[in-house]
């Protein structure tokens, strides 16, 4: 096979893995937050990713992301947040709670120590 034709099948790959990657986050989409006594509380699954992978929150209220891992792969347990100054070991099948107040309008990204999984927290107005 020709050079053309080996770049041409690896734009073709290129595309195809950025498709499956883009419809998974669709189809894993984030939730907006309720709030309850002025705290926006969320619950996140930790099985190979995070569910939901993307939170939306206000900015300058408290927030409290309650991670439950259901799995036992080494890769989830621990969580890093990138932006505030957080982290914490998430043993399996409990509940750990991680609490900040998001003082800028953004993107909050969590993950594991490798950054393999990824999380986002989006701060608005
Ligand atoms: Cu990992």
């Amino acid at each position: 096979m020709s050079i053309a034709a080996w770049l041409g099948n690896l734009a073709g790959v290129a595309v195809v893995l950025w498709l499956v990657r883009e419809l998974w986050l669709a189809h894993r989409e984030g939730a907006t937050v309720p709030q309850v006594a002025g705290v926006q509380a969320a619950r996140i699954t930790v099985q190979g990713g995070y569910g939901p992978a993307a939170v939306f929150v206000a900015k300058g209220k408290p927030v409290r992301l309650d991670f439950t891992r259901r799995e036992a792969s080494p890769c989830s347990e621990l969580v890093i947040f990138d932006g505030v100054d957080r982290r914490a070991e998430l043993p399996e099948n409990e509940t750990v709670s991680v609490e900040f107040t998001p003082r800028r309008t953004g993107r909050i990204t969590f993950g594991c120590h490798r950054g393999t999984l990824r999380g986002h927290v989006i701060v608005v107005d």
